[in-house]
């Protein structure tokens, strides 16, 4: 059932970002199968539960990555040189940051490093990470992938830009959804700009499941607090004990899914977005989804979307690959 949002915001909705939340939170709970975004599991306790995922032995993510950026970030920044701009997406902790500038040659740095995040403490560490780095402007834009990168590359100074999008987190699209941010991104870039891409590769699923159902619990912990933070920010009354966290392998669709099972029937209200349901047992809500990549996946993405794929990386062990493209001439 739904009904019209309450009149009485809640408490915070002064920041712009909470009545977003309830809007999606209204419209996603309500569909069939019923939902919730995946960026809202970054909350600060949800940034700090992904940060110790990328500690599990069983989640290579971060680690793969890590090793090709130390490895591979001169060759990077050959390619990308002369830079005046860096700017990351989704920066997290701001530890790959910090391996990939200092993996650029001495004396030289962007002038300016933007750094855009949806967690706030997110921002912060890797505002920290960037700002070791003499002489570099670094500006931190607490928005979406697209709203922050528009803010972003409209400013000074205007030469060549490049833009990381690490962490797999282009895992999170669905493929149209895909296609749409990296056109976003190139409507966003100029010609001669460049996009630095991770991606998580197809793996057999006994892997990709231990990797998303962890046996210390810390990834059902990661998905349950988005209930928590139901709790806390719309004032909501739910038991995260009611739920259980489920990793599914979809192979038709290549990715991994998570989904908080409701261990019984029960009612949720959630004053803040003005919604109250019933869930059936056994009813689901999905809360993310990873989509896993094939290299040759990774680059058509990239070119119909305006980009030529310049160079490929890959970590055979982990199985993640680092696409380097340029932003091509319209003709
Ligand atoms: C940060 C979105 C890339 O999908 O692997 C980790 C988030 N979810 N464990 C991913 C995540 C469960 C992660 N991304």
């Amino acid at each position: 059932m739904t009904y019209p949002p309450p009149a009485t915001a809640p408490a915070d909705s002064g920041d712009e970002l909470v009545s977003q939340f309830a809007a999606d939170v209204r419209r996603h709970l309500s569909k069939q199968p019923r939902q919730l975004p995946s960026r809202y599991l970054y909350d600060a306790l949800g940034s700090s539960l992904f940060d110790a995922i990328c500690e599990l032995p069983w989640y290579r993510v971060t680690r793969a990555e890590m090793r090709l950026l130390v490895r591979f970030a001169p060759r990077i920044w050959s390619a990308v040189l002369p830079l005046d701009r860096l700017i990351e997406l989704g920066a997290g902790d701001g530890r790959k940051l910090a391996a990939f500038l200092s993996g650029r040659p001495t004396g030289l740095a962007p002038q300016r490093v933007d750094l855009v995040d949806i967690s706030a403490s997110a921002l912060e560490s890797a505002a920290r990470a960037a700002s070791a780095v003499d002489r570099t402007r670094v500006v931190q834009h607490h928005a979406t992938y697209e709203s922050g990168l528009q803010a972003a590359s409209g400013e000074a100074p205007r030469g060549r830009a490049l833009v990381l999008f690490l962490g797999s987190n282009i895992g999170n699209f669905d493929p149209s959804a895909a296609d749409a941010l990296l056109g976003d991104f190139a409507q966003s870039l100029r010609p001669g700009d460049a996009l630095l891409l991770g991606a998580d590769l197809v793996k057999p699923e006994g892997e990709l499941l231990l990797a998303y159902d962890d046996p210390l619990g810390v990834t059902a912990a990661f998905n349950l607090n988005l209930l928590v933070r139901l709790n806390r920010e719309l004032g909501a009354d739910i038991d995260p004990a009611g739920f259980e966290h489920r990793a599914v392998w979809n192979e038709r669709r290549s990715r991994v899914e998570m989904h908080l099972v409701s261990r019984r029937e029960q009612e949720l209200r959630i004053p803040g977005a003005g919604i109250a349901l019933t869930l059936k047992a056994g009813e689901t809500i999905w809360t993310e989804s990873s989509y896993k990549y094939r290299p040759e996946q990774i680059r058509g993405v990239v070119e119909r979307a305006g980009f030529t794929a310049a160079a490929q990386w890959q970590d055979a062990r982990a199985g993640f690959a680092l696409t380097l493209c340029e932003l091509r001439r319209p003709h």
